[in-house]
């Protein structure tokens, strides 16, 4: 895979002969499967992937509590209730740690956060799509969590320490969220038809946006080359989207309800489902910020960020306050 991918992505990796002395003593520890830490030394463009990577992963489970959140005050008992806080509030978790593993590269969080504000930085498509029903929270649990995981478990051995580790446990906490959002939907597929018909619409609507979450198809991918050769990815885009359809095509089946997707169809001699054409326009679209609510979720985690200083304030002034004492004493 690994060389299939260098071999087809859209931008070159750097051969040994182009490559410095230290190049090469860092490739040849990738290669070896030695972890690369924040101390060790680093080409520029690895440490600038890294943070690109990382901080787009911040930002969209930051960004990703929003389109949940929109539910909290409608869930329709305590327990769901409670249950979708807990996850949110997990989200929140699985940003700062990734905020922090972005830090040791080098990178302020005030700086990452300006850029998530000046729309300079990306996040996942897919949190630019409403959620119009309470079966959307299922959807985003199944669907949006397990292709989260799906792409989050080779990253567990990704080659850069601190981002390696932090996945493991946003890992554990990714498959608990996948499991309450499948429970919803067993809960709605198993009730009246027209809660069953609630979740059919909720497939409808995010089976393709979960799809396009993996990236470009790997031919269009301008990083994966190197990212592959740098072991910050282990599976290609389309791969990972490939074992994600297999794995959800079953779950569906089970569900009782149908993949909006007229192409689709098992082949035995691949061993894989086959899938319909994605919309690759709509992806191009949403990443220029024309989805349907990349305006509504910027515009709301910039007064979120305004509204929380006096916050960050307090606390600023508490600790210095709190060093001071320490000092005198
Ligand atoms: N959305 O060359 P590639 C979650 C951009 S966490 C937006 O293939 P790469 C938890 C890409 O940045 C979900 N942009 O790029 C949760 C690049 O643009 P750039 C987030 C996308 O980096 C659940 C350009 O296209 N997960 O859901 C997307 O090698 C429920 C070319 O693409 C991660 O971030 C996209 N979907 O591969 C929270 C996982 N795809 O930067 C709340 C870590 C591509 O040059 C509720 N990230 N682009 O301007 C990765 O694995 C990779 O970054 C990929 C993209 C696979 C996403």
């Amino acid at each position: 895979m690994y060389a299939q991918m260098v071999d087809t992505g859209v931008r070159s990796v750097k051969g040994q002969a182009e490559m410095t002395t230290e190049e090469r003593a860092f490739q040849a520890r990738i290669d070896a499967d030695i972890r690369i830490e924040p101390k060790d030394w680093m080409p520029e463009a690895y440490r600038r992937t890294l943070i690109r990577q990382v901080s787009q992963h911040a930002h969209s489970e930051i960004v990703g509590m929003l389109p949940e959140g929109n539910w909290v005050t409608r869930a329709p008992s305590l327990k769901r209730k409670a249950i979708l806080m807990a996850k949110i509030q997990d989200e929140a978790g699985h940003g700062l740690y990734l905020y922090s593993a972005a830090e040791t590269l080098g990178i302020t969080r005030d700086q990452m956060v300006a850029d998530l504000h000046s729309g300079k930085a990306k996040y996942s498509s897919i949190f630019n799509y409403p959620t119009l029903s309470w079966a959307d929270i299922g959807a985003i649990g199944w669907l949006v969590d397990g292709a989260a995981i799906m792409n989050q478990i080779p990253l567990c051995r990704c080659s850069f320490g601190p981002y390696a580790r932090a996945m493991v446990r946003i890992c554990k906490e990714e498959s608990f969220h996948q499991r309450q959002g499948y429970d919803i939907m067993l809960s709605l597929s198993r009730g009246t038809a027209e809660q069953k018909a609630m979740a059919q619409d909720a497939l409808n609507r995010w089976w393709w946006p979960s799809l396009m979450m993996f990236g470009p198809p790997d031919a269009e991918s301008v990083h994966s080359a190197q990212s592959a050769a740098w072991k910050i990815k282990i599976l290609s885009n389309d791969e990972l989207r490939q074992r994600f359809v297999d794995q959800t095509v079953p779950q569906a089946d089970y569900l009782g309800i149908t993949m909006p997707d007229p192409d689709l169809q098992w082949n035995p001699e691949r061993n894989h489902y086959e899938f319909g054409a994605i919309d690759w326009s709509e992806f191009m679209e949403v990443l220029k910020g024309n989805g349907p609510c990349n305006r509504d979720r910027l515009a709301t985690r910039v007064k979120a960020w305004d509204d929380g200083a006096w916050v960050r304030d307090a606390a600023m002034a508490h600790a210095a306050k709190r060093a001071s004492r320490q000092q005198v004493a």
